[in-house]
């Protein structure tokens, strides 16, 4: 990964010469002026809490099975993956920690007992900070901190912090931002005392109170200027977006290391970085690419993972938007990991979450060099109908992939006619807003409409106005 920013710009140039043509450039507002005023009033606050990923901390990862229902594997395998989170973050792993319980406590998380061994622990370790595998309320936290004398993190705070690292555009800082002043605002009582330096506020309370209060209103206002910002960026792509109507788009979806990157380089010639770590993309690319004469638009993004916390995936809508607005996923999978099929699950929910389930979807199952029984394969076949197994590092069954595109394109590119009976004059506007318009009738009972509409606009259309619309 590299740290500086030019990477980035590149890659922007290029995207903008390669819509130079046909389409707008996909790039990013400018930074107006008095947006440069605000960010250099506003210190970069967020910088300044999560610095795990800044030093080479030492660290304790704790892990909790909490139902009977959860087997010990998992629990596991869901520490296996906050340490590779850590270790992406930068930190050093000195002991992992499990604990069995059918309750937790809403002061501490964890037990009393657990909580004295953990600071014990610490100590004969080196340790500076403890993280945990589940979501701790503000109250545990601060209460875990007291008790272990040390930085207490949770997995959302891990991942905000990689997002931060790896955050390269405005839009993309922008979001990960204002995720991170949200989990923080609760939080402000114990983490902000130290901004009452810069800020002033004494006043007549303690000074503690007033600090927090000022502090608040701070990152309330902040709040505020980068929701209005996001809306911005959002309005902005948005047009983008309007102007690509007629050509299929195609989204690479998919858990995060899974591939996504390497399949868009593989198919497009381009060159997103790809790394052997979580989250190493976190902005939209979007390249065009030819298929057998066809020209799509493909996108590559953010990739999920479990317990991805809903107010991050709030904060990322102007770059999820390219997937809900796709005519097509590629939902990619690395067929080599060994909790494979619950990965498929994660993104499904992640999916459900936005209201882009339902949409036309290719299973790639990437990685297939590294599968050592290839009767998994055909098992697979039959439980997913629209699958492909490839490699997209060494370029394997991409000509299969492709076709399977391709199909699916010309599925919904078929024209098709509608009859709209009686006539109805806003349902026609609304076919003109989200179809591509081949003819239309007015007859003094009904409209026909020929047009190529995306299936899954159809089949809302055709839901919510059974009474009068009918394909003919
Ligand atoms: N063996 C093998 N490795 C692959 C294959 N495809 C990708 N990889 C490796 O998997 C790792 C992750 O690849 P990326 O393309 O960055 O994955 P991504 O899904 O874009 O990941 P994020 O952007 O971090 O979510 C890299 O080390 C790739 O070299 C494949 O077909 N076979
Ligand atoms: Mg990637």
């Amino acid at each position: 990964m590299t740290e500086d920013n030019d990477t980035y710009e590149e890659e922007f140039e290029d995207d903008e010469n390669e819509f130079a043509d046909d389409d707008e450039p996909y790039f990013e507002p400018p930074i107006e002026p008095e947006e440069e005023e605000e960010e250099k009033k506003y210190v970069k606050l967020a910088d300044r809490i999560h610095d795990t990923a800044r030093k080479t901390e030492r660290v304790i990862l704790v892990g909790v099975t909490r139902q009977k229902s959860q087997m010990r594997y998992e629990t596991d395998e869901h520490l296996d993956e906050l340490e590779l989170l850590t270790e992406t973050a930068g930190a050093e792993i000195v002991e992992k920690v499990l604990q069995n319980r059918s309750t937790i406590s809403v002061t501490t998380f964890i037990g009393k007992g657990k909580a004295e061994y953990l600071a014990e622990r610490c100590e004969a370790l080196d340790v500076q900070t403890v993280i945990f595998d589940d979501d701790l309320t503000p109250v545990q936290q601060r209460n875990l901190e007291r008790a272990l004398n040390r930085k207490v993190l949770d997995r959302t705070a891990l991942i905000l912090d990689i997002f931060a690292m790896h955050a390269r555009s405005n839009a993309a800082k922008t979001q990960v931002e204002l995720a991170q002043l949200q989990y923080m605002l609760p939080r402000l009582t114990r983490m902000w005392t130290h901004l009452s330096k810069q800020y002033g506020g004494i006043g007549t309370k303690g000074p503690g109170e007033t600090q927090i209060e000022t502090d608040r209103r701070i990152v309330r206002d902040r709040i505020a200027h980068l929701k209005e910002k996001l809306d911005r960026i959002d309005r902005q792509r948005a047009t983008q977006r309007k102007g690509r109507k007629d050509i299929t788009r195609v989204s690479l979806v998919g858990y995060t290391n899974v591939g996504k990157s390497t399949l868009l380089n593989m198919l497009t010639g381009s060159d997103v970085l790809v790394e052997d770590m979580l989250f190493a993309t976190l902005d939209s690319t979007v390249r065009s690419v030819e298929i057998e004469g066809r020209a799509l638009l493909m996108s590559d993004t953010v990739g999920f993972i479990r317990k991805l916390p809903t107010r991050l995936i709030a904060s990322f809508k102007s770059t999820l938007d390219e997937v809900v607005e796709s005519d097509i996923i590629l939902h990619v999978v690395d067929i080599s990991h060994p909790y494979f099929k619950d990965q498929i699950e994660v993104v499904r929910d992640t999916l459900k979450e936005l209201h882009a389930d339902d949409k036309p979807t290719i299973m790639v199952f990437n990685k297939i060099d590294r599968l050592e029984n290839p009767g998994t394969m055909a098992g697979l076949r039959g439980e997913y109908p629209y699958s492909v197994f490839i490699s997209a590092a060494r370029g394997m069954n991409i000509g299969e992939l492709s076709a399977a595109i391709l199909l699916m394109a010309e599925e919904q590119h078929r024209e098709k006619e509608f009859e709209i009976r009686p006539p109805d004059f806003s349902l026609s506007a609304e076919f003109h807003r989200v179809a591509r318009i081949v003819e239309e009738k007015y007859e003094e009972d009904h409209i026909r409409i020929r047009c190529i509409i995306p299936p899954d606009v159809e089949q809302r259309l055709l839901k919510v106005h059974a009474d009068r619309l009918r394909v003919v």
